[in-house]
């Protein structure tokens, strides 16, 4: 039986009694333990009535276990739908619904939340704790801890992974083996990792950086990695002399650099400090080597293609850049009319290679607007390519924030505030936060004769949308500034208010 995706990243490793996950109180998961978990819930998700090409949906907290949910997915040949944990009923309700999931996993706490949704669509709901138990996990124990994986090609469907839209709607980025895989294989050599490494991590494993960029790699490196809850500087510090690598978004690098502690001595044994996800301003980079020795090498992606460029690990890393396209992946700067542009004009990028996604699940119009016919997807990033190749983003094309890795679509927002009590319209803007990098502030205009009462209008927000995308400030304005085709100016709304937050 041939499965690409389990063979590479999991079954390399049967029989290795090296550590994979070492936890925060010091128990270690070898890679053998963690495979034998994972056979265990392969067994009770095909037991469930689940083939290959269904889909199980997870909001469950970061664990070994729900990490193992991801290994039983590629063993049994059913794909992946990874839900960040903030999400709201409302919120989850659109994923199920549009993925057709059967399967859904949730914490305890979110059981009575989500059950009534899960029964209207049809879906079977199991809870999986953070700490291991819930009846998915019953239905696992006292399973045979070997499973015969199920064949699949490098064109099946792995993961489905949600990316919000412009239009406030989400998309189901659908992602085959063959797209993780390349460019695992690619990560892992780039960066040269290898079985004596370890990766500190602390980032949520819903989204491609933490799941993908970080996991696969030392998946395929057959490393370990020293696995957290959460973000948490405290213990980063503790014991990032008993590790060699981090991967992190900008905020994980400036809050280091608040913290005191955080010395050249510390990191002496590291080797390696990846950033992605987010810009990471150049003072951040400049400020991190005079303190550490260390040059931060930062790399860019996106859900719907891995990851396409990386500063090299020798080599210059050009601070405020996100370097080279990584080998196998074609870059070019296109102008409106996806004509590509000469090195040294900004333009959007668009990329093709093994790494770029099948389309969006049930959603062929939108796909269409953004990969080409001929495999270039549209990004909806604005770069520019120097004499050497390397790439620096410059701004995007498409509305959209970036607060501590996440990513906020301000129509998605404005959706929700136009619906509020006394608001006429709205608009939503990114403006600079010193921890997140950008964070959304709400611009409104009241109907006539009305008040807005703020305070009201963010705590109604709260039942519909995670925290993380609610705005930091409401602001009410006369009316907003729009240019003659009647569009928002949003340019005019962020340079306003810009200093809002320092
Ligand atoms: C938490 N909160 C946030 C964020 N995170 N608000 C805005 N933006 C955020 N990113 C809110 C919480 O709701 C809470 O609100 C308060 O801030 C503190 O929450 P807490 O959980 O304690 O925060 P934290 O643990 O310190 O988390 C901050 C964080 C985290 C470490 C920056 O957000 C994080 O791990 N971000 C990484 C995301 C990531 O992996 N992105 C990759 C996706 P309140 O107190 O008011 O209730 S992009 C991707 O995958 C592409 C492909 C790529 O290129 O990598
Ligand atoms: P997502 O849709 O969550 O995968 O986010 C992808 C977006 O994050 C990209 O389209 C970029 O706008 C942004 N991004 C990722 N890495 C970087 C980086 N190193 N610098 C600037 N922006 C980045």
């Amino acid at each position: 039986m041939i499965n690409p995706l389990y063979d590479r990243l999991f079954g390399a490793n049967a029989g290795a009694q090296t550590p994979f996950l070492i936890l925060p109180d010091g128990q270690v998961i070898t890679h053998d333990a963690f495979l034998r978990m994972a056979a265990r819930m392969a067994h009770a998700i095909t037991g469930a009535g689940l083939v290959p090409g269904d889909r199980l949906a997870a909001q469950i907290a970061k664990s070994p276990q729900a990490l193992a949910v991801y290994a039983a997915c590629a063993q049994t040949g059913v794909i992946f739908l990874p839900l960040n944990t903030a999400y709201t009923g409302a919120e989850i309700a659109y994923f199920i619904e549009n993925s057709g999931a059967k399967l859904v996993l949730c914490d305890a706490t979110r059981h009575t939340d989500l059950t009534p949704i899960a029964g209207r669509l049809g879906a079977r709901l199991e809870v999986l704790n953070g700490d291991g138990t819930g009846s998915f996990a019953d239905m696992a124990a006292g399973q045979p801890d070997i499973f015969a994986t199920v064949s699949r090609s490098a064109d099946d469907l792995a993961a489905f992974l949600y990316t919000s839209g412009t239009t406030g709607r989400s998309k189901g980025a659908m992602l085959t083996q063959g797209n993780l895989l390349s460019n695992a294989e690619v990560l892992t050599t780039h960066w040269r990792f290898t079985r004596d490494d370890v990766l500190l991590h602390q980032l949520p494993i819903f989204h491609t950086h933490g799941l993908f960029v970080a996991t696969n790699v030392c998946l395929i490196a057959g490393c370990a990695m020293r696995f957290y809850p959460g973000f948490d500087v405290n213990a980063l510090i503790r014991d990032m002399p008993q590790a060699t690598a981090l991967m992190g978004v900008p905020t994980f690098y400036t809050r280091l650099l608040d913290d005191p502690r955080f010395t050249r001595d510390l990191t002496e044994g590291m080797r390696l400090f990846i950033s992605g996800s987010a810009p990471l301003l150049a003072e951040t980079h400049v400020s991190f080597e005079a303190r550490t020795g260390h040059r931060i090498l930062e790399r860019y992606g996106m859900t719907e293609t891995n990851m396409n460029t990386s500063n090299p690990y020798d080599g210059d890393r050009r601070a405020g850049t996100v370097g080279l396209p990584l080998p196998g992946v074609e870059l070019k700067i296109t102008d409106a009319n996806g004509v590509e542009l000469p090195r040294g004009e900004i333009g959007q990028i668009e990329v093709r290679g093994p790494n770029v996604f099948k389309g969006y699940w049930q959603m062929p119009e939108k796909t269409a607007e953004e990969l080409r016919a001929d495999g270039f997807f549209i990004t909806g990033d604005l770069g520019v390519q120097d004499a050497d190749g390397y790439v620096t983003i410059v701004g995007r094309n498409k509305d959209l924030i970036i607060s501590g890795g996440f990513n906020i679509y301000p129509k998605e927002l404005e959706l929700a505030l136009d619906e509020a009590t006394g608001v006429l319209e709205s608009a939503v803007i990114g403006v600079p936060h010193p921890d997140f990098g950008e964070t959304p502030v709400g611009v409104l205009v009241a109907r006539p004769g009305m008040v807005v009462d703020t305070d009201a209008v963010l705590a109604g927000l709260g039942a519909v949308l995670a925290r993380y995308k609610q705005p930091r400030a409401l602001v009410v304005v006369d009316a907003l500034p729009r240019n003659t085709m009647g569009k928002v100016q949003k340019n005019v709304l962020r340079e306003r208010f810009a200093r809002m937050f320092g």
